[in-house]
C-alpha cells in the first residue's frame, strides 16, 4: 500500500468514526430532530430524576410533545423550572410542550425538563433507559437515553418540589 493510499485509508476510518458518533446523537423522527438527550444520574436513594433534549422541528406545521412513558419510573411528567420568590419551583405542564414549525425547543437544567418520579433503581452513569416521547401529530417514538454526568449552576439551587 502506498502512503497516500495508506493516508487516504486511515482518513476514512477517521471519518467513519465521525460519522457514527453523530449518528447515535441525532435522530430524525418525521421531520423532528432529536439529539443532546441524557438523564441525570439520581442521588443515594433519592426517588427521582430529571431528564433532557433538544428537539427541533423542520416541518411546516407546529408539533406538541403530549407526554413522556419510561418503565425505570412509576410516573414521568413534562416540568417547567422557575423562580417565584426566590425559590425554584417546578411546575408540571399539563398541556405539553409547543414546537413551533422550523424552530426548536431545549430542555436543560434549570428550564424545561422530563422528570422521572418513583424511580424503581437508582439511576447510575452509563446506564441506558428507554423513553417514550409522546407528540401530537406525528405519534410516539422511544429514545435511548444515556445517563450522563453534567455540571450545571441549577444543581446547587434549592427547590421546592409539589406532586
Ligand atoms: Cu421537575
Amino acid at each position: 500500500m502506498s502512503n497516500k493510499l495508506l493516508s487516504n485509508f486511515i482518513y476514512t476510518i477517521i471519518l467513519m468514526t465521525i460519522t457514527s458518533i453523530s449518528f447515535a446523537e441525532t435522530l430524525n423522527f418525521k421531520g423532528l430532530i432529536i439529539e443532546d438527550f441524557w438523564i441525570k444520574p439520581s442521588i443515594g436513594n433519592h426517588k427521582m430524576t430529571s431528564g433532557y433534549l433538544k428537539i427541533k422541528n423542520t416541518n411546516n406545521r407546529d408539533e406538541r410533545l403530549i407526554s413522556v412513558v419510561s418503565d425505570f419510573s412509576k410516573k414521568s411528567e413534562l416540568h417547567e423550572m422557575a423562580v417565584k420568590n426566590d425559590i425554584m419551583t417546578m411546575k408540571k405542564l399539563d398541556n405539553g410542550l409547543t414546537i413551533r414549525a422550523g424552530s426548536e425547543i431545549h430542555l436543560k437544567p434549570g428550564g424545561y425538563h422530563l422528570m422521572f418520579i418513583n424511580l424503581n433503581d437508582q439511576v447510575k452513569i452509563m446506564n441506558n433507559y428507554k423513553v417514550n416521547l409522546i407528540f401530537k401529530n406525528s405519534g410516539s417514538l422511544t429514545i435511548d437515553m444515556p445517563v450522563l454526568e453534567k455540571k450545571f449552576k441549577a444543581d446547587n439551587h434549592r427547590h421546592n418540589h409539589k406532586h
